[in-house]
C-alpha cells in the first residue's frame, strides 16, 4: 500500500476548476432533493453529497478517447469529463429528449458522443468493473494503447461493490492484462446500511490492489487536494503504462443511500468522524488566499444558473408517448433497420 503526502503540488487553476465542478453538481444534487420531494422526479435521486471532491478529481483527468464508468455518486465527476447538465434533468425528467429516451429516470444514463465515452450505469454491483475492462481490450484490440501517453479507463466503484463477484472478476483481468485502468473507490463506510466490519474483513480495502497486481493508493477523501493530488497520480501512471492502479478514498456519504432513504442507521459517531469536502474545500482555498468571497460567490452564482437553465429548458420539453416511441434494444433495431 502506497500513500501519497498531502502537500499539493497541484495547480490552483486546476484546484479551481475542480471546486467549480463540486460546487455545479452540489447545486444540481440539491436541485434534485427538491424534485424528488416534490414528486417531480420519473425515479429516486441518488446524491454525491459527501464525495464531490473524489469524484470530480476522477473526471478532471480523464480527455477524450478515455472510458469513464461512473457510479450512482458521480455527478461531480460526469460534470468534469464533459457530461451537459441538461443531460442529468432530462434524464431525470423522464424527458423524451434524455439519453435513454424518457426510460430511466435517474442514473443509468450513459454518452457516447464522437470521442467521449462515459459508460451507461448498470445497477448490478461491481458489473461495471467488467464492463470497463472489456471497452479497454477493445481499445487495445484496435491499438488504441500503444506507447507511454495511451486513453486509459476509470471506473467508479463503492466498498459494497468491492464485494461483489463481477468486480473481482474484472479486477483480475485489469491485472493479468496489464490494462490502464483506474478504479476510484470511494469507501463511504456504508454499503446501503451495512458498515465495512460486515463487508470486508482485510485491514484496509486498498490492501487488495497487490493481490490483483494493481498498484494502490489512499487518501482522504474529504480533502480536495489529496484526492486531486493522487488521483493525479494514478492517471498518469496509467497513462505511461504502468498497470492498472487503484484509489481507495475515505469519507462518509452526507446522504441516505437514494432520497427515499433517511439514513438513520449512521451512527453519531460516525457522523463525528467526516467532515463535508465543499465547505473543507470552500475554507483551505480562502485561507490560502486562491479565492475569495466574491469568487466564491461568483462560482455559486454561477452553479445556481447553470442548473436552473436545464432545468426549465428540460421541464419545457415533452415526455415519450409509448404509442409512438421505437423503444427496441440498439441490436433490434439494428436488425429492423437491416444496418
Ligand atoms: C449485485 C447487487 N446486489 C445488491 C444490490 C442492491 N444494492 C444497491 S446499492 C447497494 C449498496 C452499495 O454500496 P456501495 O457499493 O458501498 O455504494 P454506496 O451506495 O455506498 O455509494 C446495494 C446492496 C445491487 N444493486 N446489486
Amino acid at each position: 500500500m502506497r500513500t501519497v503526502p498531502v502537500a499539493s503540488t497541484v495547480p490552483d487553476e486546476l484546484r479551481l476548476a475542480h471546486l467549480r465542478w463540486m460546487i455545479l453538481a452540489r447545486v444540481i444534487d440539491d436541485r434534485l432533493a427538491t424534485l424528488y420531494k416534490q414528486n417531480a422526479l420519473a425515479g429516486s435521486a441518488f446524491l454525491g453529497r459527501g464525495q464531490e471532491a473524489l469524484s470530480a478529481a476522477g473526471g478532471i483527468y480523464l480527455r477524450p478517447g478515455d472510458i469513464f464508468a461512473p457510479m450512482i455518486r458521480d455527478q461531480a465527476g460526469r460534470l468534469a469529463f464533459g457530461e451537459d447538465p441538461l443531460d442529468v434533468f432530462r434524464t431525470c425528467l423522464g424527458r423524451r429528449t434524455g439519453n435513454t429516451r424518457g426510460r430511466d429516470g435517474n442514473v443509468h444514463r450513459g454518452v457516447h458522443v464522437g470521442d467521449r465515452r462515459q459508460l451507461a450505469f448498470i445497477s448490478h454491483l461491481g458489473a461495471m468493473v467488467p464492463a470497463t475492462v472489456g471497452a479497454l481490450l477493445g481499445k487495445r484490440l484496435k491499438g488504441e494503447l500503444r506507447g507511454t501517453d495511451t486513453p486509459v479507463g476509470m471506473v467508479s466503484i463503492g466498498d459494497g461493490g468491492m464485494a461483489a463477484g463481477a468486480a473481482h472478476e474484472g479486477l483480475n483481468a485489469a491485472g493479468i492484462e496489464r490494462l490502464p485502468l483506474v478504479v476510484m473507490v470511494a469507501n463511504n463506510q456504508l454499503s446501503y446500511s451495512t458498515y465495512n466490519d460486515r463487508s470486508f474483513a482485510c485491514r484496509h480495502l486498498v490492501d487488495r490492489a497487490a493481490a490483483y497486481g494493481f498498484t494502490g493508493r489512499t487518501c482522504d477523501g474529504t480533502d480536495a487536494d489529496a484526492c486531486l493530488a493522487t488521483m493525479g497520480l494514478a492517471v498518469a501512471a496509467a497513462r505511461r503504462g504502468e498497470g492498472p492502479q487503484m484509489v481507495v478514498a475515505e469519507l462518509l456519504r452526507l446522504a441516505g443511500h437514494g432520497e427515499h432513504d433517511d439514513a438513520s442507521y449512521v451512527t453519531p459517531e460516525l457522523r463525528s468522524r467526516f467532515g463535508d469536502c465543499l465547505p473543507l474545500t470552500e475554507r483551505t482555498l480562502k485561507n490560502q488566499g486562491v479565492i475569495d468571497e466574491a469568487g466564491l460567490a461568483k462560482l455559486w452564482d454561477e452553479a445556481r444558473q447553470i442548473s436552473q437553465r436545464a432545468y426549465e429548458q428540460a421541464s419545457s420539453e415533452p415526455e415519450p408517448d409509448p404509442a409512438q416511441e421505437d423503444w427496441c434494444a440498439y441490436s433490434a433495431r439494428n436488425l429492423r433497420s437491416g444496418l
